[in-house]
């Protein structure tokens, strides 16, 4: 099962230690498709091997690809919400992954949304189990 987890980079990189511990674990059940996202290499400044287009259409076709969506939103990312949209569009099951800081709330575009599974965590144990009960749903 191909996963594509999703996580800000220039968006903010504080999360990427938590980015890394997520796909490292997943990656024990499932494909994942972007481990680039955890990589501590991968800073704000990014890949130059690659252009902004070919980094574009290669995100998109990883997409088109995956069975899932995991995506740790708790560091807001235009990347991420372009990404979670065009997934909805192409009937992905998403699962967005909150983490319990400062009384803060998941934007409403995606808590809102029906077709997201929306979790908010307090422990990497919790997450854990979200992405397990997720990875079950999604490899019916
Ligand atoms: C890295 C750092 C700065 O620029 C880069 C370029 N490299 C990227 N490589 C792969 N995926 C990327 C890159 N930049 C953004 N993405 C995709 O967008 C990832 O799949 C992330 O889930 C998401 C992050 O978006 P931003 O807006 O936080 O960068």
């Amino acid at each position: 099962m191909k996963i594509y987890f999703a996580g800000a980079i220039r968006g903010g990189r504080e999360d990427q230690k938590l980015y890394y511990t997520l796909i490292d674990y997943i990656g024990t059940k499932a494909e994942v498709l972007t481990e680039h996202v955890g990589l501590d290499t991968l800073s704000m400044v990014g890949e130059n091997n690659l252009s902004d287009h070919e980094i574009f259409k290669r995100d998109v076709n990883w997409l088109k690809s995956a069975q899932g969506v995991i995506a740790e939103v708790t560091t807001p990312s235009l990347g991420v919400g372009y990404e979670l949209g065009i997934a909805e569009s192409m009937h992905k099951p998403v699962l967005c992954l909150f983490r319990n800081v400062n009384n803060m709330r998941l934007s409403a575009m995606l808590q809102g949304n029906e077709k997201f599974f929306c979790k908010n965590y307090s422990s990497l144990k919790e997450a854990k189990n979200y992405i397990d009960a997720f990875l079950a749903k999604v490899s019916l």
